[in-house]
């Protein structure tokens, strides 16, 4: 069971509303935002900040999760506690229906992440095959190291006869028909989550028959046991991590794993007197190649009456970008349609996910073009530009091409760029996170974190992931989750739209070290930045780990901190946080997390509150099973001191089986 050193503190959420101010269309705490919200008023345009006022107040029958329409009986909803009215017309209770949807989440975030990825793999396989000139192995010792974790041989091949190997290999992982457990699983986790994952059959054989076999147990007339349902997710989830760790490794080969670098974060970053072209959506693919074209184009900008191309990132695709190569992160994905607002955005180029379809509204009344480049994501109203890898780098001119040529269209009368940015260091995959720790113990370096933690120096680790969700104003409970967790001495590694957040508010800059950090993490960040030659000016307070298909990163350092303490996984002191959960993908990265044995809080309540059975899964059973479970509480302060329970808790149990195992010469138990 999850204990709370605060007693006052329970598994179900503290009474805030749900919805923070549900007529108040200001709903940021980021200031670029807030000044272009006015802006926007202006113009009369509606924003995503509208649109949240306007749906209020919603369906209370969907939010619990207590509706169904996976059945054209449908929809049917959930209306009394007992009598006709508590079932569906099949006769799906409560408990069935709130599974069926929660897992249906996780089916969807799975087949995002997972189709990401399969993209990224296929395209390492046409480079091998001689089809995709315009990539290249950028870090052929990320290549070597994935081969031999995965089982391939490297000696005596060439980088592309491994990369065709590794491409094939990653490939398997979606479509086996044997039974052997993913590779890209069973190949990253401690051998204690091998043997849970089996004993529990939850371990996936194929990333796409996870995702079929969900749609096919949830459907009309199938599986009506709640319990069964959740452990069919699970399976699904284990896939989602299977994906992203193909897409983040592979992305790494393809594109170079990231190392520390100064770059700027918030919509202050962008260039009245340049060719601004942002980047959104998730897959670098497209991205990277926009930046290398850009590059060639200088001359064509500058000769279009620009002083250069300015790339910016929106959402995760920028991430990626400012992870490897420094560009700017102009905002998250809340404030997307702001970034069109400036009237000094010439393009957004948009290739898959968390892209609101309201771009293509907001660019009517200013010039932006909208350029879709992927054939599953085509917006009405935007110039769609077939991008292939095979022909990337013409793709990729052609579409710098059209942001050249829109510089002449701006409307001189709507430029308004908000003067607000910060320095970000970023770049700290986890091979970065180990080169720093190895400057103190080059044998050991994970156990330069590890001791930290033993020591009481540092209470633990935190994962900060997750969106932006507009119940609650933009960034407020990433914020206030960040700056607690600093205070009480706990390190943090951030990814997607919570880097995002951290990374505008000033929280990925070396004097946020200063400001927010309580004198053990103060002292540990100072330790390994003293050992560093560092080129960044410093480390910041929030270590950004990536885009949200990088989570996979975070899980890497959970297991390497595993192994070195000789424990698994849900002894560790790590927990996860996403303070403001929206998107699919963030309910199937969740639950792995918690099937890998983490704490994992989410501030945003997802649908399952008409089923206390479903809930009592998700929060305390799923810790008998598997060491992890769900923490959904929805007021970030008190998410703050629950984490931090859950660290203490855990660190203090971590030091009496120590403890007892020194006395009697035994290893650690493992029970949790
Ligand atoms: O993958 S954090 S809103 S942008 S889903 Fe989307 Fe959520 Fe942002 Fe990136 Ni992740
Ligand atoms: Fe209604 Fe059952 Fe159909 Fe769901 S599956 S919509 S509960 S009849």
């Amino acid at each position: 069971m999850p204990r709370f050193s605060d007693l006052d503190f329970t598994a179900r959420s503290s009474s805030v509303p749900r919805v923070e101010e549900p007529k108040n269309r200001e709903r940021t705490v980021d200031p670029a935002a807030l000044e272009m919200l006015k802006v926007a008023q202006e113009h009369g345009v509606y924003t995503a900040y509208d649109r949240a006022v306007a749906q209020q107040p919603q369906c209370q029958f969907g939010y619990k999760g207590i509706c169904c329409r996976i059945c054209i009986q449908g929809p049917c909803r959930i209306k009394a506690d007992d009598g006709p009215a508590s079932r569906g017309m099949c006769g799906a209770d409560a408990n069935t229906i709130v599974a069926r949807n929660l897992v249906r989440f996780i089916a969807g975030g799975t087949s995002s992440h997972s189709d990401h990825g399969r993209h990224i793999a296929r395209t390492l396989l046409h480079l091998a095959d001689g089809e995709a000139p315009d990539y290249k192995i950028a870090d052929p010792a990320k290549l070597q190291a994935v081969a031999k974790r995965i089982g391939i041989t490297t000696e005596g091949k060439t980088d592309i006869e491994i990369a065709k190997e590794v491409a094939i290999e990653a490939l398997d992982d979606y479509g086996r028909y044997g039974d052997q457990t993913c590779t890209f699983l069973t190949t990253t986790i401690t051998k204690g989550r091998q043997d849970k994952f089996k004993a529990t059959n939850v371990g996936p054989v194929a990333i796409d028959r996870s995702v079929v076999q969900l749609l096919a147990q949830t459907a009309m007339g199938v599986d009506s046991d709640p319990v069964n349902i959740i452990f069919g997710g699970l399976k699904a989830s284990l896939a989602d991590y299977t994906g992203m760790h193909i897409a983040t490794d592979i992305s790494d080969i393809l594109f170079g794993t990231p190392k520390p670098l100064v770059s700027e974060a918030n919509l202050g970053v962008l260039e009245e007197d340049k060719i601004n072209i942002a980047v959104h959506g998730h897959n670098p693919l497209v991205s990277e190649m926009v930046v290398s074209a850009a590059h060639k184009l200088e001359s064509e900008a500058i000769a279009a009456g620009a002083k250069g191309i300015n790339i910016v990132g929106l959402c995760c695709t920028g991430h990626e970008l400012l992870m490897r190569k420094g560009v700017y992160i102009a905002t998250n994905q809340s404030s997307q349609e702001l970034a069109i607002m400036t009237g000094v955005l010439d393009s957004m180029v948009l290739d898959i996910q968390c892209m609101m379809p309201s771009v293509t509204t907001a660019a009517e009344c200013f010039h932006t073009r909208i350029i879709t480049t992927n054939e599953i994501a085509k917006f009405p109203g935007a110039i769609h530009y077939p991008f292939d890898e095979t022909t990337a780098m013409e793709d990729a001119m052609a579409i710098v091409r059209l942001s050249i040529d829109n510089f002449k269209n701006r409307d001189l009368n709507k430029i308004h760029i908000p003067q607000h940015k910060n320095k970000v260091v970023a770049g700290f995959s986890l091979e970065a996170m180990l080169d720093l720790f190895a400057a103190i113990n080059p044998d050991r370096p994970i156990s330069v974190l590890t001791d930290a933690i033993l020591s009481g120096e540092i209470k633990g680790v935190c994962l900060l992931a997750g969106c932006n969700n507009l119940k609650q104003f933009q960034d407020k409970s990433h914020l206030t989750i960040m700056k607690e967790l600093a205070a009480n001495d706990v390190l943090m590694v951030a990814t997607g739209c919570s880097a995002g957040a951290a990374a505008k508010a000033g929280l990925m800059a070396p004097d946020a070290v200063d400001k927010y950090a309580g004198p053990g993490l103060k002292a540990f960040t100072k330790r390994v930045e003293a050992a560093n030659k560092l080129t960044t000016g410093g480390l910041p307070l929030v270590f950004h780990m990536g885009a949200c298909v990088d989570n996979t990163r975070a899980a890497d350092l959970v297991t390497a901190m595993a192994n070195e303490l000789g424990v698994d996984v849900p002894k560790v002191p790590f927990v996860a946080s996403a303070p403001e959960a929206t998107h699919e993908k963030s309910i199937s990265i969740g639950t792995w997390a918690v099937t890998m044995g983490l704490p994992v809080h989410v501030g945003t309540m997802p649908p399952l509150e008409g089923s206390d059975l479903v809930y009592g899964v998700a929060t305390q059973i799923a810790h008998d099973v598997f060491g992890g479970h769900f923490i959904l509480e929805m007021d970030s302060e008190v998410a703050a001191k629950k984490l931090i329970n859950a660290l203490e808790y855990r660190s203090w149990k971590l030091g009496v089986h120590r403890d007892a195992a020194e006395k009697y010469a035994t290893s650690l138990a493992q029970g949790y």
